[in-house]
């Protein structure tokens, strides 16, 4: 069965379509508007084998705040919906990640309670084009658009372009894993009997 989803929001401050196939081969068609968000959303798609259409204009004459928030949500609920009733998924997914100095880990619940978990100050006010205070942002709102109960632990790490980027791959690495589907698993992996 293919799981993949289109959603498109549009509001006053932001238009956005994104379109996932969660069992894809890393294909990225990103266009955010700004360039680090792009980098860390194809990174995302390469390590954890999605397929991601992301288009995004926003109100970047505000800030990025809208655009980031926004995408978040919208990336969210796209993954939910491509997941459907979550048949036979491992429902979990952790993993540590290292990319030069820094070294994070990303652990997540796809059973459907949002829950957001991140204490960390970045050690430069930007990267790039984009504020570090959106990571944050766009997390949370991914944890909430998804249903989706995620921790970030920043265990080393003093470049903010490394400290991002592993998240965004740690967290690719650990959806790729919550979202495999094990044969072994009958219906849903909960002893409620529902996700
Ligand atoms: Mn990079």
């Amino acid at each position: 069965m293919e799981r993949l989803s289109t959603i498109t929001r549009d509001t006053k401050e932001t238009q956005i379509s994104v379109n996932i196939d969660i069992d894809g081969e890393g294909r990225a068609d990103i266009d955010t508007g700004i360039g680090f968000f792009d980098h860390m959303l194809k990174s995302f798609t390469k390590h954890g084998l999605f397929n991601l259409v992301c288009k995004v204009n926003g109100d970047l004459e505000v800030d990025g705040h809208h655009t980031v928030e926004d995408t978040g949500i919208v990336l969210g609920n796209a993954i939910k919906q491509a997941l459907g009733d979550k048949q036979g998924i491992k429902r979990f997914g952790s993993f540590l990640l290292p990319m030069d100095d820094a070294l994070v880990l990303c652990s997540l619940d796809l059973g459907g309670r949002p829950y957001f978990n991140f204490d960390f100050k970045f050690p430069t006010e930007r990267v790039g084009d984009m504020d570090t205070q959106l990571f944050r942002e766009f997390f949370q709102a991914v944890a909430n658009g998804a249903g989706m109960n995620l921790h970030f632990m920043i265990l080393s790490g003093e470049n903010s372009h490394h400290i991002a980027e592993a998240m965004y791959k740690a967290f690719a690495k650990a959806l790729d894993e919550a979202t495999t589907i094990d044969p072994r698993i009958e219906g849903v992996q909960s002893t409620k009997g529902m996700l």
